[in-house]
């Protein structure tokens, strides 16, 4: 029974040292994950919320990121945080984008598991005039030309030697309905120069064939893996599609029935089971 009393007296003292989360108001300041950048504890539960003036939204903007991959796990909710206002999950070792709120109140919770950590994250959150679309950040192997990020506002983006942009290469931050702004189209990404496969994550991306949109090469044999949150569905719109006919094709594999799909182009692309 001794023994049973001192682990009691254990966890009590590690919660003590752990406190962590908080609410934030101001119009900027900056996050870290207890114990950063040493490591955050194992069985954290930690809850920020952030809140602006109404009508302003709020954007943060990654400083540092390392969690435990698919074990920790960095949730954020656009407003209070509650399963209804869920936003998306982020974990592992790569630096997120920029996030945006579309309300006034933004939240973000860590939650680590009951072993191995990591460095943890440092975010800059503040806050966005409505007039504001904020800074919407650089994908990976990108640059960003421009350092204005408000209504009427241009921005440019380009690659480094040896990548391609897919996207549009030119933003522009409009109004849109009641008293907000937002940047006309999603941030481009920089792909490889004949990048064949690869594992996609995020809410949206772009996914060609090697040199698209010249051809690709004979004898390819790609395949790109797609992976969202649990739950979630994936559609894919197809903008271009051309292969040759009998010949080569794509299949679209899903983790749930019907798993297999070839398309073929028919004027538009046109996918069928062969199971079936
Ligand atoms: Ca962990």
């Amino acid at each position: 029974e001794e023994g049973r009393y001192s682990v009691t007296v254990i966890i009590i003292i590690l919660r003590f040292i752990y406190t962590c989360g908080g609410t934030l108001k101001g119009l900027n300041g900056t996050i870290e994950s207890p114990g950063f950048p040493y490591g955050y504890p194992n069985g954290a539960n930690c809850t920020w919320v952030i809140i602006a003036e109404e009508r302003n939204r709020i954007q943060i903007v990654f400083q540092s990121f390392a969690l435990e991959e698919e074990y920790d796990y960095l949730s954020l909710y656009d407003g209070h945080p509650h399963p209804a206002n869920f936003r998306t999950r982020l974990t592992g070792f790569h630096l997120p984008p920029p996030v945006t709120s579309t309300k006034s109140v933004f939240s973000l919770r860590l939650t680590s598991d009951f072993a191995v950590s990591a460095h943890g994250f440092k975010v800059y959150y503040e806050e966005l005039q409505s007039s504001s679309c904020g800074n919407p950040g650089v994908p990976p192997k990108g640059i960003l030309y421009g350092t204005r990020f408000d209504v009427g506002d241009k921005i440019r983006y380009s690659c480094v030697t040896g990548y391609i942009l897919d996207g549009h290469p030119q933003l522009t931050c409009i109004a849109n309905s009641v008293n907000t702004a937002s940047w006309d189209f999603p941030v481009p990404i920089c792909r490889a120069e004949d990048a064949c496969g690869g594992t996609m994550r995020g809410s949206s991306g772009i996914i060609s064939s090697p040199n698209f949109p010249n051809e690709y090469h004979n004898n390819a044999d790609c395949t790109w893996t797609i992976v969202a949150e649990p739950g979630d569905t994936i559609s894919l719109i197809f903008t271009d599609f051309q292969m040759e006919e009998k010949y080569d094709y794509l299949e679209v594999e899903g983790s749930e029935p019907p798993a297999i799909w070839s398309c073929r182009w028919e004027k538009m692309p046109k996918c069928s089971n062969p199971k079936l």
